[in-house]
């Protein structure tokens, strides 16, 4: 088990199938741990819950190789039956005081926010860390809200003392004008998952990032 949070790493990174041009999930996740994230979030839309929960044991398993931090999206039951360190949520799901009396202490709780209001509530309600974003425009989420730029990025560095994580349409070509505003963890599914050599692109973020370009 890791407990690891944004912050603690520069890079965090989401499973989508859909994006993964046919490699199985085992492949994907492989080669993104292989190239060093050290934080994955399982994040499922499609799949019914046996499936998913295989999927989670599977995850589990493979991020324990790793040292890494293994994290559920919406699902707090799988996080648990997985036992997984964390579960991340959205404004609409269970409210994070209801997750924490499900998961307990140890487990770490993930909120994604799109306001300052938000931002606020999650650290009052007890989140470990926000999910902060959409920075710039995204075809990966459905019904996100429009994208908050950077204003609200360097509302949270001004004014917050969270752990949080950028996310939303994060590629290398931008990565660092989002770690110039503050963000010392990305969130990308897109740019990872899609990629033709997985290794490689995270390489590439990783020094585009640390580039600031
Ligand atoms: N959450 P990509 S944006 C899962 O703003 C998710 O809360 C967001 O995918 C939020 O890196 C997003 O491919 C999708 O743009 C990010």
């Amino acid at each position: 088990m890791s407990r690891i949070l944004p912050g603690e790493t520069d890079l965090y990174a989401i499973t989508d199938a859909g994006l993964s041009q046919g490699r199985s999930l085992e492949e994907v996740a492989g080669a993104l741990l292989a190239a060093g994230i050290r934080i994955l979030q399982y994040r499922e839309k499609k799949l019914k819950d046996g499936a998913m929960l295989e999927e989670c044991r599977l995850l589990r398993r493979l991020t324990a190789e790793f040292n890494a931090c293994f994290i559920v999206d919406d699902h707090v039951d799988l996080a648990l039956l997985a036992q997984a360190d964390g579960v991340h949520v959205g404004q609409e799901d269970l409210p994070v005081p209801d997750v924490r009396a499900l998961v307990g202490s140890s487990m770490l709780i993930g909120l994604s926010t799109h306001e300052p209001a938000q931002a606020l509530a999650a650290h009052h309600a007890g989140a470990d860390y926000i999910g902060v974003g959409p920075i710039f425009a995204t075809r990966t989420k459905a019904d996100v809200v429009a994208p908050v730029g950077h204003a609200y990025l360097d509302w949270v560095v001004g004014n917050l003392d969270i752990p949080f994580v950028a996310i939303g349409g994060i590629k290398r070509h931008n990565i660092g004008t989002v770690a110039r505003h503050g963000a010392r963890c990305c969130a990308l599914v897109s740019e990872f998952v899609a990629a033709p050599d997985i290794g490689v692109r995270v390489e590439e973020v990783r020094r585009a990032m640390h580039a600031g370009l």
